[in-house]
């Protein structure tokens, strides 16, 4: 099995959610609501799909959720660490229905399953894997216990779990990711403790805070944030942009619509 800092791109799958029907009733909490064009969404989503295509990721949809506007952001509700996918315990009540298909998808593709259980809390988008440290945020959405339960789950496959404070932010990789080299991209404004982070790099748009690592030297980020994707391009990565402005009117990003299985 692989554990630690698994070459990239040995597997080459991705999961993804189809948007909701009733998508634009998604959860807001540091944000005014704003219409959500759905038909653009869609749009939106298939770009985003084909930009993982294009990249050699071969997606994988879960099933649909017609009654769940969030399930669109399937990454909170799993987190893979090699071979095991930890099923989460959302912190909004209203997602947590969310779980039950993505765990069928992920045993379909023959993961070891694991599960945060309440009174334990933990959204996949606190989490951030760098080689083998897993930061969390301690979030609106993560609790203690739930930090507790991953450490104890990841502690036997030599991860270090590093929890983050956060009070700014929904969630962790809304305010940092890393780049594939293992700096910390963030932005500023949305980090209590940047101090936290080994190596850190900041950006000069709150958009610009999220990767997705498409390969070694090519990542994913939204059209919001030309400055940030000219940095990260500066650096002599392949910058791949979508637009998902719809899904940022809900509070999601780049990250939030995939679960990459490497
Ligand atoms: C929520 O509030 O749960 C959704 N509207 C947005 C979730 C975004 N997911 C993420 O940052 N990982």
């Amino acid at each position: 099995s692989r554990r630690g800092t698994p070459a990239l791109g040995t597997r080459h799958v991705a999961l993804v959610r189809p948007p909701a029907t009733n998508l634009a009733e998604g959860l807001l909490t540091h944000l005014e609501r704003q219409a959500v064009d759905v038909a653009l969404a869609d749009e939106q989503w298939d770009n985003y799909v084909q930009a993982l295509a294009d990249h050699g990721w071969t997606t994988i949809d879960v099933e649909p959720a017609d009654t769940l506007p969030d399930s669109v952001f399937v990454e909170d509700a799993v987190v893979l660490f090699g071979e095991l996918a930890v099923i989460t315990s959302p912190g909004a009540a209203v997602r947590r229905p969310e779980t039950a298909a993505v765990e069928a998808s992920v045993r379909e593709l023959g993961l070891v399953v694991e599960r945060i259980e309440l009174p334990g809390l933990l959204d996949g988008g606190d989490v951030l894997t760098v080689g083998t440290t897993v930061y969390v945020g301690r979030s609106g959405r993560t609790n203690a216990d739930g930090i507790r339960q991953l450490r104890a789950l990841l502690a036997p496959l030599g991860y270090t779990v590093v929890a983050v404070p956060l009070t700014k932010v929904l969630h962790l990789k809304s305010a940092v990711t890393a780049l594939p080299d293992g700096t910390i991209i963030g932005y500023v404004p949305l980090v209590d403790n940047t101090a936290i982070f080994p190596s850190f790099m900041a950006v000069p748009e709150p958009g610009g805070a999220h990767v997705v690592v498409l390969s070694e030297d090519t990542v994913l980020m939204a059209a919001s944030a030309p400055q940030s994707a000219a940095l990260v391009s500066e650096l002599g990565y392949r910058v791949v942009t979508v637009d998902i402005s719809e899904f940022e009117k809900l509070e999601g990003c780049v990250t939030c619509l995939s679960v990459l299985v490497r």
